[in-house]
């Protein structure tokens, strides 16, 4: 019966076909989801935190107005993750248990400090664009929750890019010492982008299986490719300089080669020696400590719902 069912599954990814909740599915299929969409969830509830950083302090109340909403769709897009992971067996205390007890990964790229407004732009360009480039293929995903999800969210972070490029695009016209601060903010968040794709495809344990999967539709190598290679016209808009002074196309394989990458640098971060990796997590830690009133009243609350309709 495992045998039929593994052969059913298997005619279900080679006909890019869905796969739904309640079909068999290797465990494997299984762990390795749970593991990509509850990182991408954490990651989405890590990543409000750089920008919440400047909500008390955006320049205008418009701004204000704009960059509150962009946190909440940040929040909206953890809760949509956390929900499709749930679809697989795990629960959503699992997963905040695994994430405030620091055994969880979410992207490298939520360990950098935000110091000035122009990170604000920095992020909704770079760090949004770069997550539009890896998720619009994810859109695709075999796993339909979880590409159903991403179709959402896909949509609003194109709001989100534009959102920061129109901020840098004011500053880069404006003073010379806004220009500046616009141009510093792309140089500390230019390569800590690239990074977000992941390692190298030679040194990625996961990628062969999750396209064989039709979870991953590219490596980590094109899709970084493609994402400096759409940068570049941008950059010109914008008037700012790339950081990457070695960023080439390279016509024989159609693909933008960047500069050395800090791999270094990458792997510190991912073992928690980034510059911001302690108070992001202490941040969320205490974040869930204070909400714990919030959790017990909703679930009495349900409690006595339930008890009502039973009489
Ligand atoms: N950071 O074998 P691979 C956003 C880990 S966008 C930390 O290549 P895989 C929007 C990886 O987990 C950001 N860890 O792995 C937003 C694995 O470790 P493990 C979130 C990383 O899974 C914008 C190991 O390295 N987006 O939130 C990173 O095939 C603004 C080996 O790597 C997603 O999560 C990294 N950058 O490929 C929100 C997208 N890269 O688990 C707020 C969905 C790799 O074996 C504000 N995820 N690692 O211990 C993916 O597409 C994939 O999981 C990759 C990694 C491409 C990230």
């Amino acid at each position: 019966d495992e045998l039929d069912a593994q052969q059913q599954f298997d005619a279900l990814i080679d006909a890019d076909q869905r796969i739904e909740p309640r079909d068999w599915m290797p465990d494997a299929y299984r762990r390795t989801l749970i593991r990509q969409i509850s990182q991408h969830a954490h990651s989405e509830i890590i990543g409000m935190q750089p920008e919440a950083n400047w909500i008390t302090r955006a320049p205008s109340l418009k701004r204000k107005a704009i960059l509150m909403a962009k946190v909440q769709d940040e929040a909206g897009h953890g809760l949509y993750l956390y929900s499709a992971a749930q679809t697989l067996g795990i629960t959503r205390d699992e997963m905040t248990e695994q994430l405030i007890a620091g055994r969880a990964r979410y992207s490298s790229i939520f360990n950098y400090l935000t110091p000035t407004w122009a990170d604000m732009g920095a992020i909704g360009w770079l760090v949004d664009g770069a997550a539009i480039c890896n998720q619009v293929p994810l859109c695709r995903a075999s796993y339909g929750p979880y590409g159903r999800a991403m179709v959402r969210i896909c949509k609003e972070e194109s709001f989100h890019q534009r959102q920061g490029f129109e901020i840098l695009l004011e500053l880069a016209q404006g003073t010379p010492a806004q220009k500046r601060m616009a141009q510093d903010a792309v140089n500390r968040w230019y390569w800590p982008s690239i990074m977000m794709f992941g390692p190298p495809d030679d040194d990625s344990p996961n990628s062969a299986q999750s396209m064989a999967w039709k979870i991953k539709r590219f490596s980590n190598d094109e899709l970084r490719s493609r994402f400096v290679g759409m940068l570049v016209p941008q950059f010109e808009a914008l008037g700012l300089e790339c950081p990457d002074k070695d960023l080439r196309f390279d016509e024989e394989s159609g693909r933008w080669i960047t500069g050395p990458i800090d791999w270094d640098e990458f792997q510190a971060v991912l073992d928690g020696r980034g510059p911001m990796n302690s108070q992001r997590l202490r941040h969320r830690r205490e974040a869930h400590e204070s909400g714990a009133w919030v959790r017990e009243a909703a679930a009495e609350y349900a409690r006595k719902q339930q008890e009502k309709a039973r009489f």
